[in-house]
């Protein structure tokens, strides 16, 4: 049985969430109001079907897939970049890599304690966020 990530997360860290943006070309007037948005993440977990939403109140952004699957990423609303995205299991470790004009871009996600983790990574910048569990 692998982990259930199932829930409503609420942010509660986001290191280096300005880096990453940078990497990724987002302008300086939406990174300014970025990088102090409360983002929270709803995630449907289903046997091998995933959805992750993340919300806030500047924008939205959903996935819907199958680990394990590759499918057509267009992150709208973010960077807007078309990307070969796979989601795989890495142990209890959701493992995607997104193949695109940029290099070595992906993200992670695990949880530790009551706590859920992601690691935003692209070139040679990570951004580390944590979430709570909204109760
Ligand atoms: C992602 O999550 C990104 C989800 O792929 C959003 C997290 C960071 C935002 C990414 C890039 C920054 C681009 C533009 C900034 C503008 C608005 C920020 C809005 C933040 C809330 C949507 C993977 C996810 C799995 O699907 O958890």
């Amino acid at each position: 049985m692998p982990v259930d990530f199932s829930g409503t997360w609420i942010l509660e860290t986001n290191n280096n969430f300005e880096d990453y943006m940078k990497i990724l070309n987002i302008d300086l007037v939406t990174r300014k109001v970025a990088v102090h948005l409360s983002q929270t993440k709803v995630i449907i977990q289903d046997e091998n079907k995933l959805t992750i939403k993340t919300l806030s109140t500047f924008r939205n952004y959903e996935i819907s897939l199958t680990i394990g699957e590759e499918f057509d990423e267009c992150t709208k609303g973010l960077d807007n970049r078309k990307l070969k995205t796979l989601v795989s299991w890495e142990g209890d470790t959701l493992v995607c890599t997104q193949k695109g004009e940029k290099a070595n871009r992906g993200w992670k996600h695990w949880l530790e304690g009551d706590k859920l983790h992601m690691e935003l990574y692209c070139e040679d910048v990570v951004c580390h966020q944590v979430f709570i569990r909204k109760k």
